[in-house]
């Protein structure tokens, strides 16, 4: 009764209620400004940006300046007396300007004596969808492709929100593209999509299938030095800029996973991509050319992107860009950077991210991801790279990417993209008080400094009770939620399963990728070479990554590896619960569906990572035959009914639940 008496007059004193607090859904985004009901006056270039102050901005005159010679999407907002002056040499720019000042409104920051220069780093600010023409989306945990039967109102918003954050293309479809994103009717589709995102400075891309001049053109062939098939593509490419003139160009995924590409016809990827690039190049498009590659032979998966690209390094045409995941392996919760990324001197290079959490538990779990990408920033210089990729977590839920949390990866994606200076925590400061403010922009503070520490420590828990120290690929088969650490299946490819990463055996676990091992560390620079090779400076965060690390190994710690192990799978675990009971205690502060939806799926990541933790350790027990530490808690599942259990999905979906036996 008394806590009840304290948390009323607390609430009323602080004037927070959960009464005054509307339900949410979640479609506004980090965009819920409601429109003004008497118009600021806005002068100057009638563009988008007009539109949105005008419908949006509560404050003085705003005064929309074109200059020529700023550079391209840069913009300065300056305060002049009672007017606010943005400056810039397009329209994308100057709603790039006008966005940011939406966003200190609607942070609650001051308005007035503005004194901003913005420049972002990269000219292309790209998301790539993986969506399907029959609306399904790989790896997409939010519903259906939001463009299947793209409904204007959310094309809209879909637009906006790009816009607000800098991201300025989309690749329409998956890469592991269908030869019928180039038929005639799937092209008026992407104008339609292109028309629709154009006033927001977003261009629309596709994705291509290699083999496309055979099965859309009906060649014999689709060798790329063949003068046939690069007549078609020429042709190909003029229908399309008939039809969309600022068509940004193609990304491709080729000799990749079944995918067809050059080397089907004994050419190389440079081949490749240059013939797509001539053909591209007189309408000033560009190609996407991905370093994703890995072949079923080789002793060390993370070894072959360098070992196919580097001998192409500098044959490239310049409207080439090489796109490489930021891991040698695939968007596990912690890699390495792809050491292409310091070793190519001579191709212009893109980092592709994935936004969407395929290996962080889909969109059950809340992981904030730019702690991972600043990591990634931290070794790979952002002034080395020419663009930023992120595949998409966007689908047709009612709140766009499936979890509330998940909008925020989207968010921070956009704006490292624009600036991967930002710090992890002032993205989140933005993105929590534009998704959570009342309609003063006012955020209660304890909501906000809760929820970020939250949100800042999410992904290291998450790589805590899935993979910590090193460890990789030890993740279900198929739709890859949950932990297989045991998977195969009769017949598969060694590297699809996790044993082929994890090489667990009663002396240790982990992959020997020294100069002794598979010699991976020999792609990076000698200093980090030399970090790496030594199983006593390499961090420990990789060392699974880069040794097999024996059982006993003693840590920094001073436990051995295996007690470290069991430790780090129960810290993230705890982590998880701890996250749930902070969040408990935020309802005064959030609107009740919010609160509500976003508690259900912490109560889920809750028994996930429980689920992960004891699969993983009772499964390495075997190998170990150690006991689990008596400090800590322990497995309360049985390893052979965790083995037992599948869940019934595809690759196209959510699950709505992990183990829950
Ligand atoms: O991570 C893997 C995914 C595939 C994906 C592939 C890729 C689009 O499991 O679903 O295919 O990477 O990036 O090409």
């Amino acid at each position: 009764m008394k806590n009840f008496l304290f948390t009323v007059i607390f609430l009323l004193v602080t004037g927070w209620s959960v009464a005054s607090v509307p339900n949410e859904d979640g479609s506004r985004l980090w965009l819920r400004l409601d429109a003004v009901s008497s118009r600021a006056t806005i002068s100057g270039v009638k563009c988008t940006a007009m539109t949105e102050l005008q419908t949006f901005w509560k404050g003085g005159p705003v005064v929309l300046k074109r200059q020529k010679g700023m550079a391209t999407d840069s913009y300065s907002i300056k305060s002049q007396g009672n007017k606010t002056v943005i400056t810039a040499a397009s329209n994308s720019a100057l709603l790039y300007g006008a966005y940011h000042l939406l966003r200190l409104q609607q942070m609650g920051n001051p308005c007035t004596g503005l004194n901003i220069q913005e420049k972002p780093t990269y000219d292309l600010r790209i998301l790539n969808h993986w969506d399907n023409p029959n609306g399904t989306v790989e790896r997409g945990f939010a519903g259906h492709s939001i463009f299947l039967n793209p409904d204007p109102a959310r094309m809209k918003t879909y637009a906006r929100a790009n816009a607000s954050i800098g991201i300025n293309g989309a690749v329409l479809n998956n890469v592991n593209a269908k030869p019928e994103a180039l038929s005639a009717e799937s092209l008026q589709k992407a104008k339609g999509i292109a028309d629709q995102l154009r006033p927001y400075g977003i261009r629309v891309y596709l994705s291509i299938n290699f083999a496309s001049p055979i099965k859309v053109g009906g060649l014999k062939t689709a060798d790329p030095l063949n003068a046939d098939v690069i007549k078609w593509w020429k042709g190909k490419v003029g229908e399309i800029y008939k039809l969309i003139p600022d068509f940004g160009g193609f990304l491709v995924k080729a000799n990749s996973e079944g995918e067809p590409g050059p080397q089907d016809f004994g050419r190389t990827h440079a081949d490749g991509a240059n013939m797509l690039a001539d053909a591209l190049k007189p309408h000033k498009g560009i190609v996407m050319w991905r370093a994703f590659v890995y072949a079923p032979q080789s002793p060390d998966r993370a070894n072959q992107a360098s070992l196919e690209f580097m001998p192409l390094d500098g044959k490239f045409r310049n409207n080439v860009i090489i796109q490489i995941k930021n891991g040698p392996v695939d968007f596990q919760p912690r890699e390495p950077y792809s050491p292409l990324f310091t070793s190519m001197k001579k191709t212009p290079m893109m980092v592709e991210f994935q936004v969407t959490q395929e290996y962080l538990g889909a969109a059950n779990h809340l992981c904030y991801l730019a702690p991972m990408w600043r990591e990634f920033f931290s070794l790979v210089k952002p002034n080395s790279l020419k663009a930023m990729a992120g595949v998409a977590n966007i689908g047709d839920d009612t709140n766009w990417c499936g979890h509330h949390f998940a909008q925020s990866n989207w968010y921070a994606f956009g704006r490292l993209a624009w600036n991967p200076e930002l710090t992890s925590e002032q993205i989140a400061d933005e993105w929590v008080k534009q998704t959570f403010s009342d309609e003063n922009g006012k955020t209660s503070e304890k909501f906000v400094n809760a929820v970020e520490k939250i949100m800042l420590d999410s992904r290291e828990a998450c790589v805590d009770y899935m993979m910590p120290l090193g460890i990789h690929h030890i993740f279900a088969g198929g739709h890859h939620y949950g932990p297989e650490p045991w998977y195969t299946a009769p017949g598969i490819r060694a590297d699809w399963t996790p044993a082929y990463y994890h090489r667990a055996d009663s002396i240790g676990l982990g992959f020997d990728r020294t100069v002794n091992g598979s010699n991976n560390v020999s792609q990076y620079p000698d200093s980090l070479c030399n970090l790496y090779n030594n199983i006593n400076t390499c961090p420990e965060n990789l060392l699974a990554w880069f040794h097999h690390v024996p059982w006993d190994y003693r840590m920094k710690s001073g436990r051995t590896f295996w007690n470290e192990l069991c430790h780090k799978y129960d810290d993230g675990l705890q982590q998880t619960r701890k996250f749930l009971a902070v969040w408990d205690d935020m309802k005064p502060y959030v609107d009740a569906q919010r609160f509500k939806e976003v508690q259900h799926k912490l109560r889920i990541q809750t028994r996930d990572a429980e689920w992960w933790r004891d699969a993983c350790l009772l499964y390495f027990q075997t190998f170990s035959n150690r006991p689990i530490p008596q400090d800590m808690e322990h497995p309360v599942h049985e390893l052979e009914d965790m083995k037992n259990f599948r869940i019934p999905i595809t690759m196209y979906e959510n699950p709505v639940c992990g183990f829950t036996k």
